[in-house]
């Protein structure tokens, strides 16, 4: 409550009902009344705009409007049940004092009401309580203050509003299915099997995996954990990891209980690599996705390219008093259920997408054929460059069109985000969409994503074109001098109408990461001081935090996996300081899936299961495979699968949150155009979305079904496969983008066989550094017992290393992948022979060793 005096309050019953109340007020019908979290779910006319200031709802009231009802703040949904009693209370002030008409009524004609008073508010803080006893339900009734009518302007503001009494909601009790829980997809064949069983006994039980046949594949007995802390359910676990046989239907019984089926193979995850994919193309704005990509159902026209009832992408204005000048933003991706395009939550995911191609170059045993030219469902294929590439760039391009033009103020930064004016409703298509589209004003953060992600762009585009990647630094380098200028323009965390907020008021991990992209990029020693002399370098806790790692609104992690895994200037020590950073986080999170009784390699302290928490899972997946990919490490890679295992099915609600995958698939997610469940005409989430997961606090956010159902839940049981939940249960580019990350690493590691991936070739590489240059002799032998005829190898220069002389093998480069191929003499590499090259470099100092080389397309050890 505001602290200013109470000067006046109304404490009005209703004739008949006084003292209705007394003993128990009952409980809370309002989301959201005292606006901790926003603004949702009030809503308000246009013709008042309204906003969270000091932590009340304050509105524009204009003059001159005819009746109470002209200007309303509101809240929607509340039930109100016939003979129960009620008490509204709020407190507000008005700058011009006037009558609020409170009401409680129909949303919608013929308007039936329970409540109807009028209640003075003055300038100093008053307080209005009334209390009621309702004659019929409301089962969606609308709480509305009419504050309209009045000749003078003012601005009224609202805190603390409260409707209590009514009946208890019924308590919500998931159908969480068998208490048996597996992976519903499966298991690589090679990899660990593990599963949880919601049991009361106190000593193992017996499991056993049946074949499809219904004949015992394996048996042993479970071991049991005491209670789960993060579902308060008591478990036991069971493994069956010598179980390798391929096959699909295999089920595991425990107690007299069945687990849903899942099989065991190395390509399971196949098909999810191109549908986590695919979902960018599918949320696409400014362009119609086409039928013969997607399937009838999920055709839809292009949203906002200026057409009505579109208003934008294509000439869009600043909020009013931002900036004076129109730009043309369209293209990009939606950023979720929403149609908003924000800069901070673009740049990290297709940053992310990026280095799911990126990873194809460095790392040992990734596969790049199925990201490539023709591969994936895009409009572009067939262009020469991988389709991987043209997803990313159709939002790249959004992001530089984001920019400041030069001549304005804060020209060369970006603004922090792009959506609607107000909210709008589920369903809506995008081209139905008729909002008023609007810049947001520029902030550091968004111009720190745009440098990053635009740095990683010219490196990655170079070998495909040029121009593009010419225009990808010059936005990253525009963008980076004008963050160091502007360092501290931080987006306002209340500016959350229309669209999210993604505020963000420490940007000290986007400058880290844009640094680390722009070094990895350039070599420019700049970047390089950025990187070393930043108070995130070397800090484990600093960029992966205990309380969460990767997100839109904690970037420094995505540098350091780039400076770890990308060939750049470092030198050996700085990099393996690099390197422990990433297998230091990876330790903890295989240490946190190795104690879970759900296996997950995430455990946020105090159980905060975040906003999206199961993102943080995928992120934290990713650290671990790139520890995995650097090291060859198999605990590693476990408990990425461990990880696969609790999002696909294997965790406290039986629930697999990928659309398409599993047999209790998420398929209700919050999603303005995949609205099947508001209407049976529109489709379902497609294949391979992502739901945001468990989230602890959903029920105080606004999320109206939350606040409902999930009251008091146990951490990881904070879900629920509603549309309406928009806080548990929406799906988001920043989402989806780490799934098709370890989608991509899980294909490539069942596709992998031990020996198939056995290293049957040594590389040495050394470095001869001269006063301005270096040689640099490479030296390949075959290790395995066939020979290899006509040889290649490949692997990735740094960004400043250029090839000048070549000597004793013919070179190719294409962007930054070297590729060296024999003369006529040595053309042939026998069994335990040897050859030897190399070439000089212009840049000075030593020319560090990739690290990751490639005989033939397959992975060498190095030494
Ligand atoms: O992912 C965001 C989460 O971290 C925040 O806590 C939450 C509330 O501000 O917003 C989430 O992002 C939403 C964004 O604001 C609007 N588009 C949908 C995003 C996912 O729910």
């Amino acid at each position: 409550m505001s602290a200013a005096a109470l000067l006046f309050s109304a404490a009005l019953a209703v004739p008949g009902t006084a003292g209705a109340l007394e003993a128990e007020p009952g409980p809370e019908q309002i989301s959201n009344g005292d606006f901790a979290a926003g603004t949702a779910p009030w809503w308000w006319t246009a013709n008042a705009p309204a906003a969270v200031t000091d932590g009340r709802l304050c509105a524009q009231v204009p003059a001159g409007t005819t009746n109470a009802w002209d200007v309303i703040i509101g809240q929607n949904d509340v039930p109100i049940v016939a003979g129960e009693s009620y008490e509204l209370s709020y407190t507000a002030t008005s700058t011009v004092p006037l009558t609020v008409q409170t009401r409680v009524q129909e949303a919608t004609e013929p308007y039936t009401t329970a409540l109807a008073t009028a209640d003075p508010v003055g300038t100093e803080v008053t307080e209005v309580t009334r209390t009621f006893t309702a004659s019929v339900d409301l089962p969606a009734a609308s709480v509305q203050l009419q504050i309209g009518g009045g000749e003078r302007a003012t601005t009224f503001c609202l805190d603390d509003v409260s409707l209590r009494g009514g009946a208890e909601p019924p308590v919500y009790v998931p159908d969480t299915g068998s208490p048996v829980r597996v992976n519903q997809v499966g298991y690589l064949p090679d990899g660990p099997k593990s599963g949880t069983v919601v049991t009361d006994a106190d000593a193992p039980l017996t499991w056993t995996v049946k074949a499809e046949d219904g004949s015992t594949a394996a048996t042993g007995t479970t071991v049991p954990q005491g209670e789960d802390p993060t579902s308060h359910q008591r478990v036991h676990t069971f493994d069956f990891d010598g179980l390798t046989e391929a096959g699909d239907g295999y089920t595991v019984e425990v107690d007299g209980e069945v687990s849903e089926p899942f099989s065991i193979r190395g390509d399971l995850y196949d098909k999810l690599r191109s549908d986590a994919l695919a979902y960018f193309y599918h949320n696409r704005s400014g362009t119609p996705i086409e039928a013969d990509l997607v399937g009838a159902e999920y055709a839809r026209p292009a949203g906002h390219i200026g057409v009505a009832p579109n208003k934008g992408d294509t000439d869009v204005p600043c909020q009013p008093g931002v900036c004076d000048y129109r730009l043309d933003v369209s293209g990009g991706w939606y950023d979720a259920g929403d149609h908003g395009k924000y800069v901070v939550n673009g740049g990290i995911s297709v940053a992310q997408l990026m280095s799911t191609y990126e990873r194809t170059l460095t790392a040992p045993n990734a596969e790049s054929a199925e990201l490539g030219d023709g591969e994936l469902r895009v409009p572009e294929r067939d262009n020469g460059v991988p389709d991987i590439l043209d997803e990313a760039r159709w939002e790249m391009d959004f992001l530089i069109k984001m920019q400041v033009p030069a001549g304005e103020p804060l020209a060369g930064m970006a603004h922090h985000k792009m959506h609607d004016a107000e909210w709008t409703g589920l369903p809506m298509k995008p081209h139905l969409d008729p909002q008023q589209r609007e810049l947001h004003p520029p902030s550091t953060a968004a111009t720190l994503n745009l440098a990053a992600s635009a740095a990683q762009c010219a490196r990655l585009y170079a070998p495909f074109d040029e121009d593009f990647a010419d225009r990808c630094l010059r936005a990253a380098e525009t963008a980076w001098a004008a963050a160091k200028q502007h360092p501290d323009v931080l987006a306002d965390p209340a500016d959350g109408t229309g669209g999210g907020a993604y505020g963000d008021n420490d940007v000290s991990d986007e400058f880290y990461w844009a640094a680390a992209e722009l070094f990895t990029t350039t070599g420019k020693d700049t970047y390089r001081q950025a990187v070393l002399s930043s108070d995130l370098h070397g800090d484990t806790d600093a960029v992966f935090p205990a309380s969460g790692g990767i997100s839109w609104g904690s970037t420094g992690g995505l540098g350091v996996l780039t400076l770890a895994t990308v060939p750049n200037g470092l030198t050996s020590a700085q990099l393996d300081e690099v390197r422990s950073v990433v297998t230091t986080a990876a330790d903890r999170y295989a240490a946190q899936s190795g104690a879970q009784a759900y296996g997950l390699p995430y455990a946020p302290q105090g159980g905060d299961y975040v906003w999206g928490s199961n993102s943080q899972v995928l992120n934290n997946m990713i650290v671990l495979a790139t520890a995995h990919d650097l090291t060859g490490k198999a605990a590693y890679q476990g408990a990425v699968l461990r990880g696969a295992d609790y999002l696909f099915g294997r965790n406290p609600l039986n629930q697999s949150y990928v659309t398409g995958y599993g047999e209790r698939d998420s398929h209700n997610q919050h999603h303005r155009f995949w609205a099947h469940q508001n209407d049976p005409a529109l489709p379902h989430p497609a294949p391979g979305s992502v739901a945001g997961g468990p989230n602890l606090t959903a029920a105080g956010s606004g999320d109206p079904v939350a606040k409902d159902k999930l009251s008091g839940c146990a951490p990881a049981m904070c879900y629920i496969d509603d549309i309406g939940s928009w806080a548990t249960n929406e799906i988001t580019i920043n989402w989806n983008a780490p799934l098709a990350f370890i989608a991509s690493y899980l294909d490539d590691a069942g596709e992998g066989d031990p020996a198939a991936q056995a290293r049957t070739c040594e590389v040495t590489y050394s470095s001869h550094p001269w006063s301005s240059g270096s040689t640099v002799t490479v030296h390949v032998e075959n290790t395995g017992s066939e020979p290899v005829s006509p040889w290649e190898l490949t692997w990735l220069l740094s960004g400043e290393q250029k090839l000048s002389h070549t000597w004793s093998a013919e070179f190719t480069q294409s962007g930054r992948t070297i590729s060296a191929k024999p003369l006529t003499w040595n053309r042939t590499l026998a069994p335990g022979a040897a050859v030897d090259f190399g070439f000089n470099t212009s840049a000075t100092g030593p020319a560090p060793d990739p690290a990751a080389f490639k005989l033939n397309g397959r992975a060498c050890s190095s030494g």
